[in-house]
This record gives structure tokens, C-alpha cells and sequence, in this order.
């Protein structure tokens, strides 16, 4: 792949659910040496630091579960336009935090690629598709609303106005295995491509990323990554508090960065959901940690392996 520039953004956001810990997350990615992993590919790093959200007034939700509006709305406009100011020069690397942050990065992207003339995809990796909007979250809990929010589902007049809707049809959705009903009643019959466990099981996990990444490619496009934690199992990824069994194994994620990274088509990406107060002597950091590797270039070995004959 190119050489890259890229840009740590330390999101510690904490409000997109009930269970606290993701504000530890970026300490835990700079603790597990995420700058030298990136330096030793032979790319450049630049951290920027923590962010905090923009102090925000909000109305009162028409949802009463709804939890901190005003502190997911203040994260929303922050990263909304850290996204738009780092992008123009390197690639930005969230350090998240909760999964509530993509409304931002994944909104500023978006405008970003609108301002240089180029479509604009992406590509969740999550067990679960964060497709709710404020008014039909059960749990009240925002993280699980972030593609509602980028896609121009109603419901988020508190939030600010999009500056670049995302098409459904360029999102690509890997890892499903846990989708709410009100989920389910926008993606049935929508335009995500949806790649849910099963399929993975079936048909593996190359078939259908290199389709949508094809697809990314022919259209020259943008493409933003959003990893959470969950996309992985969570016997080898228990730092989440939303773990879903029958998740990726550690080479089925590898896989994915991998392609990503031949692809040369990422241009930025999040590192989401994890709590390091649930994790095991850091072990989900560090895979966390080497998936990013994976993505921007780590190798077994740099020829290729299969013999031509
Ligand atoms: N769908 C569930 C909810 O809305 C769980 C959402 C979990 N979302 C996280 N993890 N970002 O993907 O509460
Ligand atoms: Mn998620
Ligand atoms: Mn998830």
C-alpha cells in the first residue's frame, strides 16, 4: 500500500450506553503501542490527543429512554468537524470510545469526500447494525444508532443537519448476528449489503467483502472502516459490553485488513466499543492493536505465498 500519514484522534466517548469504560479506550490503544505498530510499517503518526464534546443545549427527547442526548449531540459536532480537519491531510484514526462516535466521523468523512468530488462508502464491521434512530431505540442507548443518524433517518432533529447524507446502497454491513426488530423492518427491504454470520459460515469472509470493495474501487471512492469490537468473538475479543457469541475468529479479521490493505482504497478508520475495564491483560487492545497493522500493511511475508505453477 501507499505510505500513509496517520492521524490518532482520541475519542473517549462514554455516553452511547449505560455501561461505563470506553473513555479508557484510547489510553489503552497508545498503551498497546498503536503509534509504533503503525511507525515500524514505515508510515508517519501524529497524535492528536483526547478530544472532548462541544457543550451542546438539546430539547428534551420525545423518547424517554434516550440516555445523555446532549453529550452524544456535543460529541456528534466535535468529531463531525475534527473529521473534516484532519482528513484533508493524513488518514484520520479514531481511538474511540463507544460506538456513538461513527455519528460523527463517519458524517465528517462523508462531507469530506463530498468536498473533493468522490463517493463515499462504508464499511461496518459489527455484530450489530446500529440502524436505530432516537425514536425507536428500546434500550435508549445512542450507540446503537449511528448508521440511522448518517443514513437521514428522521428522528435526530437534536443532532446537527447532515452535511453529506450516506447512501444505504454504499454501506456494507459484515459480522450481523444480533438486529432488533425495528432493524430489521430498514434493512429488509433497504439497499445495505448485509453479510450476516451465517453467510460467513457458508460462503467465507473474502467472497463478499472483495464484491463490495470492487464496487468501492469502480466507482473510485472513499472508504471508511468502522471496526467494533463485537465484530469479533468474543472468546478472543472480551473487552465489549455488548459481546455476542459466534463472532469473527482472529484470522477472519485479519482477512478483512488484509484485503483492506491491498485494496488501498481506506481513508480513514474507528476503533470502537472497547472497555478496557473488561478486558484480560490486554489482550483485545493488542488484537485491536494488530488488526490496525493488518490494515496498514503487516505481513507474514511480503512475496506472495501460493506458487504460480
Ligand atoms: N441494538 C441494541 C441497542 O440498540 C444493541 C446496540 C449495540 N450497539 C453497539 N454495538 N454499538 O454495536 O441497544
Ligand atoms: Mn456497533
Ligand atoms: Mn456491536
Amino acid at each position: 500500500m501507499t505510505q500513509k500519514h496517520c492521524i490518532l484522534i482520541g475519542a473517549p466517548v462514554d455516553c452511547g450506553k449505560r455501561r461505563r469504560g470506553c473513555l479508557m479506550g484510547p489510553d489503552a490503544y497508545r498503551t498497546a503501542g498503536i503509534a509504533d505498530a503503525i511507525t515500524d510499517l514505515g508510515h508517519s503518526v501524529e497524535d492528536m490527543g483526547n478530544l472532548t464534546p462541544a457543550e451542546v443545549m438539546v430539547p428534551t427527547p420525545a423518547n424517554p429512554k434516550v440516555y445523555k442526548l446532549a453529550e452524544n449531540v456535543g460529541w456528534t459536532r466535535t468529531l463531525m468537524d475534527a473529521a473534516q480537519n484532519a482528513a484533508p491531510n493524513g488518514m484520520p484514526i479514531f481511538l474511540g470510545g463507544d460506538h456513538a462516535l461513527a455519528a460523527g466521523t463517519v458524517a465528517g468523512m462523508a462531507a469530506h469526500a463530498q468536498k473533493a468530488g468522490r463517493p463515499f462508502f462504508a464499511l461496518w464491521l459489527d455484530a450489530h447494525s446500529d440502524i436505530h434512530t432516537p425514536d425507536t431505540t428500546d434500550t435508549g442507548n445512542l450507540h446503537g444508532t449511528p448508521v440511522g443518524y448518517v443514513t437521514g433517518r428522521d428522528g435526530f432533529g437534536a443532532y446537527p443537519p447532515l452535511p453529506a447524507r450516506v447512501d444505504p446502497a454504499n454501506i456494507c454491513m459484515i459480522g450481523l448476528r444480533s438486529v432488533d426488530a425495528a432493524e430489521h423492518a430498514v434493512l429488509d427491504d433497504g439497499d445495505v449489503m448485509l453479510v450476516d454470520m451465517r453467510m460467513i459460515d457458508e460462503e467465507g469472509i473474502r467472497a463478499p467483502l472483495q464484491t463490495f470493495l470492487d464496487r468501492v474501487a469502480a466507482a473510485n471512492g472513499m472508504l471508511h472502516v468502522s471496526l467494533d469490537v463485537d465484530f469479533l468473538d468474543p472468546g478472543v475479543a472480551p473487552a465489549v459490553g455488548t459481546t455476542v457469541p459466534g463472532g469473527a475468529t482472529v484470522r477472519e479479521g485479519h482477512l478483512v485488513m488484509e484485503m483492506l490493505c491491498d485494496s488501498d482504497l481506506v481513508s480513514s478508520l474507528d476503533l470502537v466499543e472497547l472497555n478496557p475495564f473488561l478486558d484480560d491483560r490486554g489482550k483485545t487492545a493488542n488484537l485491536m492493536v494488530d488488526l490496525t497493522a493488518s490494515l496498514l500493511g503487516r505481513r507474514v511475508f511480503d512475496r506472495p505465498t501460493r506458487s504460480n505453477a
